[in-house]
């Protein structure tokens, strides 16, 4: 793939400049190691071993390498060999030197061997070897060509041996002999803080390299440890495979479809496979980076899915009017993707806080057009997959477009603050919001009890009625239709969305009262979170509360008092006790074992009753329990459901 034409020497005045650059020694390397590799740390010391890792995979993307070997030796070093061509071993008539050495001994050498275009995969671009070379305490290299095999040894960069033909290979490893390249090298101490490689990160750094590349073998030994550890990744499929194993345990509406064409030195790949979830799964990758945070490779990639979808959606005339169109949301939901491109390493520029991001304008229209054309033609010749796709995409269009009308109707009508009370809700006759209460309260029952318990003057009653809708994922337009919330947020009077207004809030106390069992509990999170994401507002303001109902009721005789824990119901017990008679100890269960007096005396009357003032901490933390269980996420739901089985019943 690597094309030949960039010719490293252009002019007068940039040889010359290349040459000073080319000349350069390792010096400043050991000065100032983090601006050639990053950090000294254990993060540095991995990009250590990946810059010569990349290397390897560069012969392999070039075309030349079907192996790469990475081994972890007993003494602490690492081990890099690839059956690609070899370093060059000749000597170079403009520094009377081995290219092998000016290779791991100059700054900048990359540029000299097969033009700019041969270094694609990640980091220092070509400087790699000699930077690693420079932070080791020592390294040695052998190139197999033919027969032969030419070897040099360094210690902190510095030639310890001439570029010389050997017997024997110094490798802890049997390669075949016909050609390639063999580093191994000890990080200094002196330079890291620590020198000991991790098994785990070394793994997923080649699993991801496995994925870029297709049919090239990575073979990973560990023989630092008594019984060596071993894995070997080969892709067959590239990122199609990767895309693949992102779908796994999902349900993918079609085969995965693959594009890939080249144009001038950038060379596309992209992966794309729609599951039936609503979660977008979408890497890129520039050469074997992996650019977090997208950039104008991603932007053309979406722009060629949305229009490719709209346009295949408009040809077979599946749109209703002229107007109609999908939007690149609509095309994310159930997404999964991998965009990668390779391009000549030295012109990639990156942007942002953490480089993530690729910045070549250039890159965006090239992955756009070579995008559009192949899913034009996929869709043309799978109809099947590309009506499932259409559909997929129409549904997301269609919950947008509800959403917007939804929205507005809101807007144009101020749908929900101009309309009448609910009749579920019991209002006070107060009408100072300062000096009113809304009681949310669990169950019918329990509400009924609350509506003839309560003070009418200036406490309100609201019913909620088992579960509540699921506000994670819904829309707007969803919870407006939903009644229980409906009523919710047409009680307490101030909107929702664009349009709230928190002046209008009929209530300053909001108390929410549920059974203090799983269910109650569950019910409790499900409205603190619904109140976080929509009425945040209330909560910062101090408005909401919890209502602590008691958990004993104790009697002796005409004498009845409330515990609200276990040491108050103790207490309460020994004073009864004192007077010589049967202390009767009842343990709530819920709201509606407690007659309206009771719930009165108990929960509601100011004077008694324990209410808790529910933070942004609380709720926040209402909203991450939620998200665990309710959200896309299913590992951590996972994992939350196995380690609290015994202790929970849940309820979803
Ligand atoms: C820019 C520099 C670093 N290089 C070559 C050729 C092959 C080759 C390399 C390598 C890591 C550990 C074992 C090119 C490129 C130097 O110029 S580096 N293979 N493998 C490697 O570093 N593996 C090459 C053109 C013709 N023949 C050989």
């Amino acid at each position: 793939m690597a094309s030949k034409s960039s010719a490293p020497i252009k002019s007068g005045s940039d040889y010359s400049a290349q040459q000073i650059q080319v000349l350069e020694g390792l010096e400043p390397v050991r000065k100032r190691p983090g601006m050639y590799i990053g950090s000294t740390d254990v993060i540095g010391l991995h990009e250590s071993l990946r810059e010569i890792i990349d290397n390897a995979v560069d012969e392999a993307l070039a075309g030349h390498a079907k192996n790469v070997w990475i081994v972890l030796n007993k003494d602490g070093s690492a081990t890099v060999a690839d059956d690609g061509r070899g370093i060059p071993v000749d000597i170079m008539p403009q520094f009377k030197k081995s290219a092998l050495e000016i290779v791991m001994t100059k700054l900048h050498a990359g540029g000299k061997f097969g033009g700019s275009a041969y270094k694609i995969s990640g980091g220092l671009h070509g400087v790699g070897s000699s930077v690693v070379n420079a932070l080791s305490e020592w390294l040695w290299v052998e190139v197999r060509r033919g027969n032969t095999i030419h070897r040099q040894e360094y210690k902190t960069g510095n030639p310890q041996t001439p570029v010389e033909i050997v017997k024997e290979s110094k490798a802890s490893i049997k390669l075949p002999d016909v050609s390639g390249t063999t580093v191994t090298f000890l990080p200094d101490k002196k330079i890291f803080s620590t020198i000991e490689f991790e098994f785990d990160t070394i793994k997923k750094a080649i699993r991801e390299r496995a994925y870029l590349v297709p049919k090239l073998y990575f073979h990973f030994m560990d023989n630092r440890t008594e019984e060596p550890k071993e894995v070997n990744y080969y892709f067959e499929g590239g990122i199609s495979s990767l895309v693949e194993k992102l779908n796994e345990n999902k349900n993918p509406l079609h085969s995965v479809i693959f594009i890939n064409k080249q144009e001038g030195d950038v060379e596309v790949e992209v992966s794309i496979q729609f599951n039936n979830t609503y979660a977008e799964n979408v890497e890129s990758y520039v050469n074997v980076i992996n650019t977090v945070n997208g950039g104008t490779h991603l932007t053309g990639f979406r722009m060629a899915l949305t229009r490719a979808v709209n346009d295949y959606g408009k040809k077979i005339g599946s749109f209703k009017d002229d107007g109609d169109s999908i939007t690149g949301d609509d095309t994310r939901e159930g997404l999964t993707a991998v965009v990668f491109i390779k391009m000549p390493q030295d012109r990639i520029q990156f942007e942002g806080q953490t480089k993530g991001k690729l910045g070549n304008s250039e890159i965006q229209p090239i992955v756009q057009q070579i995008v559009k054309e192949g899913l034009n033609i996929y869709f043309e010749e799978n109809p099947s997959d590309a009506r499932r796709i259409l559909e997929k995409v129409y549904l997301a269009a269609k919950a947008r477009l509800a959403a917007k009308a939804a929205k507005e109707a809101i807007i144009r009508k101020g749908a929900l603050e101009g309309s009448t009370l609910p009749g579920k809700l019991a209002d006070c006759q107060e009408k100072n919001p300062e000096l009113s209460e809304l009681y949310l309260v669990e169950g019918d029952s329990a509400g009924g009890s609350a509506k003839q318990g309560r003070d009418r003057k200036f406490q309100a009653i609201l019913p909620i009625g088992g579960k509540i809708l699921n506000t994670e994922r819904a829309r707007l337009d969803k919870i407006i239709e939903h009644e229980e919330l409906k009523n919710l947020i047409i009680a307490l009077g101030m909107g929702i969305g664009e349009t709230v207004n928190f002046e209008k809030l009929r209530y300053h106390r909001v108390i929410i009262m549920t059974d203090a069992d799983v269910d109650g509990e569950h019910i409790e999170t499900l409205i603190l979170t619904f109140f976080y994401r929509h009425f945040r507002d209330i909560i910062a303001k101090g408005f909401l509360y919890v209502a602590m109902p008691p958990l004993y009721k104790l009697q002796r005789g005409k004498d009845v008092q409330y515990a609200y824990n276990d040491d108050e119901k103790e207490q309460i017990a020994k004073t009864m006790k004192a007077g010589n008679a049967i202390v009767n100890v009842q343990r709530y269960k819920g709201l509606g074992e407690m007659n309206p007096e009771q719930l009165w005396d108990t929960t509601m009357n100011p004077a008694n009753r324990l209410l808790k003032q529910v933070n942004i901490d609380d709720a926040e933390e209402a909203d991450a329990v939620f998200t665990m269980l309710m959200g896309d996420e299913v590992p951590p739901r996972k994992h939350f459901i196995q380690t609290n089985a015994i202790t929970a019943t849940l309820d979803i």
